[in-house]
């Protein structure tokens, strides 16, 4: 694996041996919180594995990777100088302009004397004595804390496909989620990619540029709407500018918490005619409005037929445009729209009409094995220069688990989660006190604009352990009925829309043995609300004691 890996043998600076709280990653979670914990005067440390900030958009660097929500929704608010200073140039910026954005904070602020470079957690266990965490690095390093906070992202534990044969291969190979930090120039190459979700529908139109031959090799078809990128309109910018924190407070009402520049559609698509319903698809499409495709009718993710119907109007669009019927065919998606992650892309289904472009349907030929020279499939061998795997992320807990924590009584993380996830609030665990998780499963991260989830866990995560000093109290614990209430509350939520119908990484179906929850919470006005009065009521369902 080409992989870029943090240096095992160096670290930066020296690690503290005890602090009030350390905190797992400096993407964009670690950061503002390492932010927010100086103010409150709390010593903290921080830890990363990369050798700068960034988390997500410090490791995907593979061609086209963008995010998918709009750059001045997809920003801090905690600081009115850093949202008017910082120019966002594109719409949906890509990798680059977000990883200088990050860096740029962290230069700002001044984040990076309190992190710790190159450096993977290894452990963290909590003595019940001391009642602190005693947390070792990878390096052997051991810091004691009392609070310990993993902000250790989503979507970090990258995942292979398991395929025979993998070690065997003799070419070059590559993950999305571990781009070589100098590029990878694919010219005159016969390359393979593995996997279409948000990564490879990326990223495959900028290698098919460059490629002699791409094969692409597709399990699940996905469902993509065209992001219609360019540069940010300088008007339109100011406009937002002028008004930043209406705009930040009318996103925080929107159920994914973006998109408000459009009004949330308050119909069904069913209430409407054929016609009517076609117009505000097409409306959305030719907007390059992204995920908002999905908000045009009130029920999409909720009713089977408007579903249909929305799912029909991409399909309907992949027969424009791809004109071969038998490519369309393969690229043409039959489940839920919206049940895995919506793509955005440009220029994705187009690239499927290029000669040098093959597609793989899986589903017709699987692959039998990698070989020394390529990829097997039933069909036959196709021999590769590199192979790229698009394949994905032990989402969610993955980063946490892959840790070992240990709780009180020296309960492993890995025991309590045996049947699948369980917290409250997606901040707190019974069993782990003073253990918090940002965006962790329970609560709405990955089905929001991710940096409002972070704003809105961070302040929480500091205000809570700023009343825990105030009022004197050594440690914050889940209660457990709160938590097996939440669990309940969490999956009826999912229950009431079409989430769980397909085998997506939201419920841990891509991962062989991992067992089946629907980690997110779906809606984060009434989950924000849910926090806030929590705190309020004395942090209800917690035990504070000490
Ligand atoms: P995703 O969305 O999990 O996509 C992974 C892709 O890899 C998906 O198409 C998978 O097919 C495919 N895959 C995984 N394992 C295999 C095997 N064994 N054989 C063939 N194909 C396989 O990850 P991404 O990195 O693209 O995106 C993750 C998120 O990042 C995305 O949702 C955005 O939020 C940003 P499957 O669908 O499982 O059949």
């Amino acid at each position: 694996m080409s992989a870029s890996v943090a240096d095992p043998q160096a670290h930066t600076r020296p690690v503290p041996s005890s602090v009030d709280a350390v905190v797992v990653g400096a993407g964009f979670s670690g950061m503002y919180l390492l932010h927010k914990l100086r103010a409150l005067g709390l010593s903290t440390v921080v830890f990363e594995a990369g050798t700068d900030v960034g988390g997500t958009w410090y490791w995907n660097r593979y061609p086209g990777a963008r995010v998918d929500v709009e750059s001045l929704a997809y920003s801090y608010s905690f600081d009115s100088d850093l949202e008017q200073d910082f120019e966002w140039q594109e719409r949906y910026p890509t990798q680059p302009e977000i990883l200088r954005y990050a860096q740029h904070v962290a230069e700002r602020f001044d984040l990076r004397k309190d992190i710790v470079f190159r450096t993977r957690v290894a452990s963290a266990q909590y003595d019940e004595d001391s009642r602190t965490w005693k947390v070792r690095t990878e390096h052997g390093d051991a810091v004691t804390a009392r609070f310990l906070v993993m902000a250790t992202g989503c979507l970090s534990s990258s995942k292979l496909p398991e395929i025979p044969g993998l070690e065997s291969y003799k070419g070059t190979t590559y993950h999305t989620a571990h781009w070589p930090h100098e590029g990878v120039d694919f010219t005159g190459l016969r390359v393979g990619l593995i996997g279409t979700g948000s990564s490879g529908v990326q990223s495959i139109p900028v290698i098919a540029e460059q490629a002699a031959e791409l094969v692409v090799f597709q399990r699940t078809p996905a469902y993509t709407v065209p992001a219609r990128n360019g540069p940010l309109d300088p008007d339109e910018r100011a406009k937002i500018k002028a008004e930043y924190s209406t705009f930040r407070a009318t996103n925080r009402q929107m159920p994914a918490a973006f998109g408000s520049r459009l009004p949330a559609s308050d119909r069904s698509a069913l209430e409407v005619d054929a016609e009517e319903r076609r117009a505000e698809y097409e409306y959305r499409w030719q907007k390059g409005l992204g995920l908002a495709f999905i908000g045009a009718f009130n029920d999409v993710l909720i009713s089977p037929e408007s579903n249909e119907s929305a799912a029909e109007f991409v399909r309907s669009k992949i027969r424009d445009i791809v004109p071969d019927p038998e490519v369309a065919r393969k690229l043409t998606p039959h489940q839920v729209i919206g049940c895995k992650r919506l793509c955005l892309d440009t220029g994705y289904y187009e690239t499927f009409n290029r000669p040098n472009v093959e597609l793989v349907d899986l589903r017709d030929t699987p692959i039998e094995a990698i070989t020394p020279t390529g990829i097997r499939t039933t069909e036959g061998e196709h021999e590769l220069d590199c192979i790229v795997y698009a394949t994905g992320f032990d989402a969610m807990t993955g980063a946490l688990l892959r840790i070992d924590i240990r709780g009180r009584d020296g309960l492993p993380l890995q025991e309590a989660w045996a049947a699948g996830p369980r917290t409250y609030l997606g901040l707190g665990v019974a069993g782990f006190p003073n253990l918090f998780t940002i965006t962790g499963p329970g609560s709405p991260s990955v089905l929001t604009n991710m940096m409002v989830s972070i704003e809105q866990h961070v302040n929480w995560i500091a205000d809570c352990m700023d009343h825990l000093r105030r009022q004197g109290h050594r440690t914050i614990e889940a209660s457990e009925p709160a938590q097996d209430l939440w669990v309940e509350i969490v999956n009826a939520m999912a229950g009431i829309t079409l989430f769980p119908t397909c085998n997506s990484w939201y419920l841990g179906a891509n991962v062989p043995g991992k067992t089946r929850v629907f980690m997110p919470f779906v809606g984060f006005p009434m989950y924000a609300e849910k926090c806030t009065q929590v705190a309020q009521d004395g942090y209800e369902g917690f035990v504070l004691s000490g």
